[in-house]
């Protein structure tokens, strides 16, 4: 299996609030690391670097002012002055309020945002961009005919939607490498989203589309990040009715009540006739994680690259989430080892 990834992300890692107080963030630079050696260790030599990046493509899951905002915002801080070395919200419009964009830069901070997660630093707009561009190449050497690419992205993409960021995301990696599938020809595409947060900006990207599918398993999100998204009742909307599928999981689901979920998700995507797979792949379900509430182990994950190999369909996998820094390494590859199997 071919891997694509980049070293650009490295100086990127934000600020997050997290229990009241302002931390480095659990989305780390050796996360990326950690993984590249264990894909070295276990014979995933054939390691590529991304070609350029498409903006028009990426402008067409994101709003271009939207991407605009990224690129410059942290240049903007720093000619304003301000103290801190992050560019962060402190505000957003919330009920009640206007869904009006606004001029200044804490404004938009707000407006182009959706959690105090994560910051922008003076390096997130390479690494955001290095990270859309890794999952489209690896989506391009599955539209000519590989069987199956990982994309090693940092940082990840699921909770970015079209003009927001949060959960760490900025540009959406596996929106993306779905629409570089469609653009290639092919015809029907599904994400699967298995990472421990509900895929909020993936789904609301494709949220009006019925050619792109999208279904996931997370953690319930009445009480788990993203919170205000991923409920069971949203199954798409106009042309993308009947395109969306979410299955919420109680804290401290089991393996068992997971791979009978990820069944679920795996006839819905049979019914929906898809051509080609994107795998949002976070492996934050992992029981030592260390800010989510599942409980699978490592061997579960190459179980779950069995399991998808059996669907027979060319996959694209995007890595997401997995906090669990020690043990990531091995779950992320277990996946595609299992998957090679
Ligand atoms: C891509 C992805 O997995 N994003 C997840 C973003 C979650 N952000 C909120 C995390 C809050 C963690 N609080 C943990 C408290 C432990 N002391
Ligand atoms: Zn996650």
């Amino acid at each position: 299996m071919r891997i694509y990834a980049t070293t650009a992300h490295h100086q990127h890692h934000c600020l997050e609030l997290d229990d009241g107080r302002l931390i480095q963030s659990w989305e780390s630079p050796d996360r990326a690391d950690i993984v590249d050696a264990e894909l070295l260790a276990r014979g995933f030599t054939d390691v590529r670097q991304p070609g350029d990046l498409d903006r028009l493509l990426v402008e067409t899951v994101h709003v271009p002012a939207y991407v605009a905002f990224l690129e410059t915002a942290h240049e903007r801080w720093v000619a304003e002055g301000r103290a801190g070395s992050c560019a962060m919200s402190n505000g957003w419009p919330a009920r009640r309020m206007r869904d009006i964009r606004p001029e200044g830069l804490q404004a938009q901070l707000g407006y182009y945002s959706f959690a105090a997660d994560c910051s922008i630093t003076a390096d997130t707009w390479v690494a955001a961009a290095d990270a859309a561009r890794t999952a489209d190449a690896a989506a391009q050497h599955v539209a000519a005919g590989a069987p199956s690419a990982f994309a090693r992205c940092r940082p990840p993409g699921h909770h970015a939607s079209g003009d927001q960021f949060g959960g760490y995301c900025y540009l959406n990696n596996a929106a993306v490498a779905a629409e570089r599938l469609r653009q290639s020809g092919v015809d029907r595409v599904a994400v699967l989203d298995v990472d421990y947060h509900h895929g909020n900006g993936t789904q609301d990207i494709f949220y009006h589309r019925d050619d792109v599918s999208f279904c996931s398993i997370h953690a319930d999100p009445k009480v788990e990040f993203p919170y205000f998204l991923g409920h069971a009742d949203e199954e798409g909307m106009d042309g993308g009715v009947g395109a969306n599928l979410n299955v919420p999981l109680p804290h401290g689901t089991q393996s068992g009540d997971w791979f009978t979920a990820l069944e679920t998700l795996l006839q819905w995507i049979e019914r929906r006739a898809a051509e080609a797979i994107v795998v949002s792949l976070g492996v934050d379900t992992f029981v030592d994680d260390p800010i989510s509430q599942f409980q699978l182990v490592s061997e579960d994950f190459i179980r779950l690259g069995q399991r998808l190999a059996r669907v027979d369909r060319p996959m694209v996998f995007v890595m997401e989430g997995g906090y669990a820094t020690e043990a990531l390494g091995t779950n992320m590859v277990n996946v595609l080892e299992g998957f090679l199997s």
